[in-house]
Parts: C-alpha cells; sequence; structure tokens
C-alpha cells in the first residue's frame, strides 16, 4: 500500500494536477476508498486436503487471474493465511512417505494384475487339457487337438516353464508326467517336424524346464514332476535326431527339416531355408553342450553363423531366404518380419550368453546391423509421425515398402537389451556404460514400442492386425482402417483386409516387458494391461482356451479356432512377467529364446 501511494504521488499523472486544489482532493479520496477495500476485505485461501495451500492462479490470454479477480484485486488482497512453515527434512520425509503409500498402492495392484493373468494361463491350460492333451494345439471353439508340428505335444512343453514361473505346480506335474510318460516314444515314432520350430518351441522349453526345476543343482526338484534329469535326457534325445538336419547338409547351412524316427532330414521343397531359422537355434544348442559336456551340438550350430559373417550383406541386412546347397543368400528380399526377424535376435543374445568367449564379432554384426536399419528401413508415418520399420523387397536399390509385420514387435525390446546388455537404465547411465549408438538405439526402441502399441489401439477390439502399413503419402485410403476412430493414429495406419488377423502372438508384449525391465517407465505397463484386458474381451472362449481371430477391425470380430502353443509359452509369460516383480527372471542373468524359453547367461547364475 505504501509502495502503491508513493508511486501514485511520484507519478506523472500526479504532477500535472497537482497544482490545483480539486487535483488534490481527488487523489486524497481515492488513497482513502483504496486503504478502506484492503482493510475490510479478506480474500479466500484455497486449500487442498493435504493442507496445502494451492496455487489457483491460472493464465488467460496477457492477464493473469486469480479465480477470477484482476491482478489488481489480487494486488489488494491481504496474504494467505499459510500453514505452519516445515522444515526441509520434515518436507522430505513427508513426500517419500507419500511415494511410499502411492509405490504400495500401485504394487498391489500390480499384484492383483499378475494373478489375473495367472488365471488366463490356468484356463488356457484346462481347455487345452481337456479337449487336446498331448496334441500340438488346441482349436477351442471344435474343442479338439491339431497336429500342427510335428506331434510332439508341443503346447504341453511350450507351456510348461511358464507354469514353473508362475508356481502352478499341478500343471507343472500334468505336464511334467505327459513328457515324462509319452515324449519318449513320440520321438522314436513321428515323422517330419521342421528344425527351428523344434527347437525354439520343444527343445528351448526342455532345457528351460531342465534349469527352472533345478536340474544343475542336483536330484532335489524345485517343483512338482519329474526329475529335472528327465527333461534333459528328452532334450538330448531330441537334438540327435535334429543335429541330422546339420550333418546330412552339403554346407554349414542345415535342412529346413527332420525326420524324427528315420534320424534323416531335407530341405524344403523349393531347397531353400529361412535366414532367421537356421540363425535361431543357437542359444538352445550352445546351452545343451554346456550341460551335457559334449561340444556337437554348439559346433554345428555356431558354424551357421561363423558362416553367416563371411556372407555379404547390405549394410549389415540380410536377405530372407539362404541355400544349403550353396550356402549363399537367396533373392533380394530384406525385412525384420517373417523369414528375418530372429537372425537380429540371436546375434545379440548369443553374445549375450557367451560374453566371455571371442564371439564379439556376434555384437560387431549385430551394432552393424541396427545401424543398417536405422539408417535403410526406419521411417515417419504421415501425419503423426509414427516411427516405423518396413521393407526392402527388392534390395537396397528397389522400392521402399512402408509394411511392418507384428513380427516386427520384437526389435523394440532386442534393441533396448542390446543397449543396456539387461541393466536398467539408470544403472547403465551411472555407470558410464551407454555409448552414443546405445542410446541411439534406445531412444528407436522406445519409439517403435509406441508403434507396436498403437498398432492395437487403433483396431476396433484394441488387437494388432498380423500385418499394418504406414501411410507415407499424405492419403489414407478409404475402409483400410483398423476401425477405432477416436485414435489419433487412425489415418497413420493402414490394414489391408488379407492382412487382419491376430494369432495371439507375443512380440509386442515382450517388448513392453523388457523395456519395463530397463528404463522402469510404468507406462509399458499399462500398456501390456490393455492388450490383456483385449485378449481377455475378445479371444477367452468359454468352455476354456483362448482363440486367434479373423479380423481385428469388426465388433464383434470372427474367430478363428486355433489356439497357438506360443500364447502360453511367451505371451501370457511375458505378461505375467511384466507386472511382476523384477527379481524373476533378471534379464542380466537370463536370455529368453525366441520362444520365450528363459535360458541362463553363462556364468551368471549359482545354478548353472
Ligand atoms: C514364435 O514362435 C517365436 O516368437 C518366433 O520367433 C516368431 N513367431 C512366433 C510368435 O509369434
Amino acid at each position: 500500500m505504501q509502495v502503491f501511494t508513493q508511486n501514485l504521488l511520484t507519478s506523472s499523472v500526479k504532477r500535472g494536477c497537482i497544482q490545483c486544489s480539486t487535483g488534490k482532493f481527488l487523489v486524497l479520496l481515492m488513497i482513502g476508498g483504496l486503504a478502506y477495500l484492503v482493510l475490510t476485505h479478506t480474500s479466500p485461501v484455497y486449500s487442498s486436503s493435504d493442507g496445502h495451500v494451492k496455487d489457483v492462479v491460472s493464465k488467460e490470454g496477457d492477464g493473469v487471474t486469480l479465480n477470477g479477480t484482476s491482478r489488481f484485486g489480487r494486488f489488494l488482497r491481504r496474504p494467505p493465511k499459510l500453514p505452519p512453515q516445515l522444515s526441509p527434512d520434515e518436507i522430505l520425509s513427508r513426500e517419500r512417505s507419500f511415494h511410499k503409500q502411492e509405490k504400495k498402492k500401485a504394487g498391489s495392484e500390480w499384484t492383483a494384475r499378475q494373478q489375473s493373468v495367472k488365471k488366463a494361463f490356468i484356463h488356457a491350460w484346462s481347455g487345452y487339457k481337456h479337449y487336446a492333451m498331448g496334441y500340438d494345439e488346441l482349436m477351442p471353439l471344435s474343442r479338439k487337438g491339431i497336429d500342427g508340428l510335428g506331434g510332439l505335444g508341443a503346447t504341453v512343453v511350450d507351456a510348461l516353464d511358464t507354469a514353473m514361473i508362475m508356481d502352478l505346480d499341478d500343471i507343472v506335474f500334468e505336464a511334467g508326467s505327459w513328457i515324462e510318460t509319452n515324449l519318449p516314444d513320440r520321438l522314436n515314432q513321428r515323422g517330419q517336424v521342421n528344425l527351428f520350430e523344434t527347437t525354439i518351441r520343444v527343445l528351448g522349453g526342455l532345457l528351460s524346464a531342465y534349469h527352472l526345476s533345478g536340474g544343475e543343482q542336483g536330484e532335489n526338484p524345485i517343483h512338482k514332476g519329474p526329475k529335472p534329469i528327465v527333461y534333459l535326457e528328452n532334450a538330448r534325445n531330441l537334438a540327435d535326431r535334429l543335429l541330422t538336419a546339420f550333418t546330412s547338409s552339403p554346407t554349414a547351412i542345415p535342412f529346413s527339416d527332420v525326420i524324427l524316427r528315420d534320424h534323416s532330414a531335407h530341405p524344403a521343397p523349393d531347397g531353400l531355408s529361412s535366414t532367421s531359422e537356421v540363425s535361431s537355434l543357437q542359444l538352445e544348442f550352445n546351452y545343451l553342450s554346456s550341460l551335457t559336456g559334449d561340444p556337437k551340438y554348439t559346433l554345428e550350430a555356431m558354424k551357421v553363423l561363423e558362416h553367416m559373417k563371411t556372407l555379404p550383406k547390405v549394410e549389415g541386412l540380410v536377405p530372407i531366404y539362404v541355400s544349403p546347397s550353396s550356402g549363399q543368400f537367396n533373392g533380394e528380399n530384406i525385412r525384420l518380419g517373417s523369414r528375418g526377424d530372429s537372425y537380429y535376435e540371436y546375434l545379440l543374445k548369443v553374445w549375450l550368453q557367451h560374453r566371455e568367449s571371442n564371439w564379439t564379432y556376434l555384437y560387431d554384426m549385430y551394432e552393424e546391423a541396427m545401424k543398417g536399419v536405422r539408417h535403410l528401413l526406419v521411417r515417419k508415418s504421415i501425419p503423426n509421425e509414427l516411427v516405423f520399420v518396413g521393407e526392402l523387397p527388392f534390395g537396397p536399390n528397389g522400392a521402399f515398402s512402408p509394411k511392418m509385420d507384428h513380427l516386427v514387435c520384437f526389435l523394440p525390446g532386442t534393441l533396448a537389451l542390446g543397449a543396456t546388455k539387461g541393466l536398467t537404465k539408470e544403472k547403465a547411465m551411472k555407470g558410464n556404460l551407454l555409448k552414443f549408438e546405445d542410446i541411439e538405439n534406445l531412444k528407436l526402441a522406445e519409439d517403435l514400442a509406441k508403434t507396436c502399441f498403437e498398432m492395437y489401439s487403433v483396431t476396433s477390439t484394441g488387437l494388432a492386425p498380423e500385418i499394418a502399413h504406414f501411410n507415407v503419402e499424405g492419403n489414407s485410403e478409404e475402409g483400410l482402417d483398423g476401425g477405432n476412430k477416436s485414435s489419433k493414429y487412425v489415418n497413420d495406419i493402414i490394414i489391408k483386409h488379407a492382412d487382419r488377423h491376430n494369432l495371439l502372438r507375443p512380440e509386442t508384449v515382450e517388448s513392453l516387458f523388457i523395456l519395463y525391465r530397463i528404463t522402469e517407465d510404468p507406462k509399458y505397463r499399462e500398456w501390456g494391461w490393455e492388450i490383456f484386458e483385449a485378449f481377455e474381451k475378445y479371444t477367452k472362449v468359454d468352455s476354456g482356451g483362448y482363440t486367434s481371430l479373423e479380423d481385428v477391425t469388426m465388433l464383434p470380430p470372427q474367430k478363428r479356432d486355433k489356439m497357438e502353443t506360443f500364447f502360453l509359452g511367451e505371451t501370457l509369460k511375458y505378461l505375467y512377467l511384466l507386472f511382476g516383480d523384477s527379481n524373476l527372471i533378471p534379464l542380466d542373468q537370463f536370455v529368453f529364446n525366441t520362444e520365450a524359453h528363459p535360458i541362463p547367461i553363462k556364468g551368471s547364475t549359482k545354478r548353472e
């Protein structure tokens, strides 16, 4: 007030008027009036329930207002009554206990969500057990089983370690007993299987079950069911048969198919093997060698990668076919989706598995390839700039295709893992362990994870299609959107009619899990929960099991009548781990094979 009167009395307006007495009188009248206003007006104090005074100043255009009154009014008010001043220590301790409570609340919410995933697994297993026990897969609508993978009871083996991780002892017992009783005969009697699918699902599942049931510790199994050695014996029996795919090939590139009962192998009808298939066997064969002490598995499997090192590439990127008869790549089609994906994943993971070895060439190949991805395959969509990974179907000199398989959604997880080597981002930064390259890859991982999530939320069902195209020309095609008109990205993502199915695939939740562990950003959990809820809503079959869908853009979506083994082996496992404690299967002690079977990193776990 004093300042205000002083200002008024020294202003130029005043100087002009002060000579006349009317002017003097008016000025004094104004001062008196203002003094009255100040003394009689009490300003409201806004306090929140926690006792803190809330700042209710809002900006409206240029004039700042306080809950509707002008700056002038605010200036004239008495200062609000403040609560007693707290010392910095007191403030800190109050904040800490507030955050603790919040964390606890959030913690119990995630525990409840994790239990929902466990329930879903039980529901999936019970459908399979009732209608398809011993078959490869369940057809949940027809309520019967089907042998689409050669008849080794693939769902039993794929699901077993998930049941162990979830501590579902009854299921472990059922699956383990089935393996003990039936698998040896199946291995003896069954015919053709695909080398890759059988390695990642069955061999990988058995090895992981061996480890998780305490196999390396001796005879005291951690879980119900057979002794761990049963899993290892079956793994060895199977691998000895699969090995013929390597040994009967004239080059380092194995044939794609094996006849189990004959111990023989042959190439696919077109004579070619998929690049991802021949290069995604090494985690499993290496681990088997280290468990049995027999180097033959590692020797054969590693020959493939050593050979791949010598082949010509495009900035580290490779075509999706390779010939076992010539040992050369076939065609120029480059993509990180089907037939290409896990080549890149295993370069990193095999190196991580044996970091102390002289296999650093694998990490070099991985780094070069990721640089190639960033340079040649990464683009942004129109209008909202979703970052995606496209394809070069005719090689580096052909046109770029803005197509991205859902399978590519493994990449955010792999990129994040490659950047911090399984440590949290915070730890890696504190230890000064991130190179410029790692930071770039981590950023790309986060951008791509968002895109993968938006591939779900852009559809009517909240579930992703098998393949998405991205709008890069600015004109979205009529009728090819995902159906969720309220999504910001409805014009960025194009979904063609033939690509609208969903097979309950894991890649996006796999990446969300790894990104959550590494960045500790809760948004990845929230996204995972949204996806899980959509699976619950649209794919759950009342009589048991979950089903694939024909079209994720339609409501209600038409169903496909197949529960893939990876729904139990991967999708539900990654969701369970995403909502759980980070000490369960820590990323610096395990690598997950491409079917989500955890394999211990050499020298990093007590049990291995
Ligand atoms: C799984 O069998 C594996 O994750 C593989 O690497 C890719 N395809 C399926 C899941 O989508």
